[in-house]
């Protein structure tokens, strides 16, 4: 089953015995390549790229790296192998044998679940597509690319699953999954975070910190889901989901580091002078896309939420470390932000998964904050990194109706105003971050000032390998 298919479409679920679906996939594939011509990485679609490639779902299937033009990159269907008499594992249906095909009573829900994920993928690459022009080094130019082509591939698993199990309604989907635009007044992606621009370095580098880690934390919950195939997809993704996050925490580790050797290297300790990103600007971006990311899980009180557990679609992260997985019995303690006071109110477990998920991630995030800090700790400085109040900068759930600091103290929409640009990038610091981006830094080892070199190359390869090799 872990083998993969040499086809058109790369596959591990016999799609050649599927003539019907294999033809509906093969009429969607160009339309995907002409969205990846047109959105996907721009300038460098002809490029030689060092890329990694699956070319098995066992755990060594990774180790196969080379030279490849990304719109030949083998985007295809990858399923983790399936587990003997698998059971439901949370919910009412809790124990009986998981689903192989959708259930109608949950046909709705679960097309929506797989919209959603599906509508980010295609998002990020969006987001990201001019940034090659400005590159620190070649190094991270491939790790884009290569975070790129991943994205592109998360896109054809839920769009096979879109296909193979929701007859007609899935294939519109699939089409809207190439129409809706990041950022796009008329046609928006779906979730917030997935239209906010990134067009620096800086900026990609949390997203792939902050906002793919939610996704690993949303990829986590659906991997629990009774619905097989979903259960199956996700857990794949999720082996190349892990190399996203460590590109975001790496990447902000070696500016952090960079910035810690130029602040300490400048006369006043700003490493500005230098030519450096200094650590209150880098605690701004930190706090944006950390905000943005706390918004992807939804409201803290949440009946979606409660029906998804409940129908067994979607679980809690590692839901085996849960002792209870039913869930009808216990509450869970929510604060809740009324008439401008704070309380903390017990609710329904089931209604507060969303929170419960989002309090996994919050761990999850302060574990590489403490990384950062060591690097600044190491280097003599004072700074650390926080992360900022769950009540910050937020646009869904209870705290999205006031503005707070970081420390969560309530503030007026006036001195919001007045005070948000101490707290997120403002367009000075935009404007400066871009320019220390202005030039790409293309020759093999070489470094941008800004940022440190990696510890290592990829695939046991020197730093100054030639990771991308340009037309330019
Ligand atoms: N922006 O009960 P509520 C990834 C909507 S990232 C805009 O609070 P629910 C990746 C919500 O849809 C992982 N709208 O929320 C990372 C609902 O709308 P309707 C993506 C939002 O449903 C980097 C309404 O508000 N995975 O993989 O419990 C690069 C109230 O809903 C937002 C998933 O999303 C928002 N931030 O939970 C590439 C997993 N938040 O129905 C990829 C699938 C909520 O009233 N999705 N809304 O029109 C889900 O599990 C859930 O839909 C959500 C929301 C967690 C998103």
């Amino acid at each position: 089953m872990s083998h993969i298919s040499d086809e058109k479409i790369p596959n591990n679920v016999h799609l050649a015995e599927d003539k019907k679906l294999q033809r509906a996939l093969e009429q969607w594939q160009p339309n995907f390549l002409k969205w990846w011509m047109e959105m996907g990485p721009e300038g460098f679609q002809a490029s030689d790229v060092y890329l990694r490639t699956a070319i098995s779902v066992e755990a060594d299937g990774w180790a196969h790296f080379d030279f490849v033009k990304m719109p030949d990159y083998r985007w295809g269907i990858f399923l983790a192998d399936p587990v003997t008499d698998r059971r439901i594992g949370f919910g009412d249906a809790m124990g009986q044998p998981v689903w192989m095909d959708v259930p109608g009573e949950h046909r709705n829900t679960l097309r929506r679940l797989i919209v959603t994920q599906g509508d980010t993928e295609p998002a990020s690459v969006e987001q990201q597509r001019r940034l090659g022009h400005t590159c620190p080094s070649l190094y991270d130019l491939r790790n884009l690319f290569q975070v790129n082509v991943e994205e592109g591939r998360h896109l054809w698993a839920m769009v096979y699953l879109l296909h193979r199990f929701f007859g007609r309604d899935g294939r519109e989907e699939a089409e809207e999954l190439l129409a809706r635009r990041s950022g796009d007044q008329d046609r928006p992606r779906i979730l917030g975070a997935f239209n906010e621009p990134i067009d620096d370095w800086l900026s990609f580098f949390m997203f792939t910190m902050f906002t793919d880690r939610d996704g690993k934390y949303q990829l986590l919950a659906l991997a629990e889901s009774g619905f097989d195939p979903l259960s199956r997809t996700t857990r794949f993704m999720l082996t190349e989901e892990a190399h996203h996050m460590f590109v975001g925490e790496a990447g902000v580790q070696r500016v952090v580091q960079r910035s810690a050797e130029l602040t300490k290297q400048s006369k006043n300790g700003d490493p500005r002078e230098l030519g450096g990103v200094d650590l209150p600007t880098l605690q701004k971006y930190l706090n944006l896309w950390y905000s943005l990311s706390l918004d992807l899980f939804g409201s803290e009180i949440s009946t979606n939420a409660a029906s998804f557990f409940g129908a067994g679609l979607k679980g809690r992260a590692k839901e085996d470390k849960f002792e209870d997985h039913v869930a009808l019995q216990g509450t869970y303690p929510i604060e809740v932000y009324e008439g401008g006071a704070f309380k903390t109110q017990d609710v329904p477990l089931r209604s507060a998964m969303n929170e419960v998920l989002r309090d996994g991630y919050v761990d999850d995030c302060q574990r590489g904050l403490d990384r950062w800090n060591k690097v600044l700790a190491e280097a003599g400085l004072d700074f650390r990194f926080t992360l900022p109040s769950r009540r910050f900068h937020r646009r869904q759930g209870i705290f999205a109706s006031g503005h707070f600091d970081p420390e969560g103290r309530p503030l007026s929409g006036e001195e919001w105003a007045g005070r948000k640009d101490a707290w997120l990038p403002s367009a000075a610091d935009r404007a400066y971050v871009k320019g220390l981006q202005a030039r790409p830094v293309r020759k093999p080892g070489e470094m941008a000032n800004w940022i440190a070199p990696p510890p290592r190359g990829i695939d046991g390869k020197p730093l100054d390998f030639v990771y991308v090799r340009t037309e330019e």
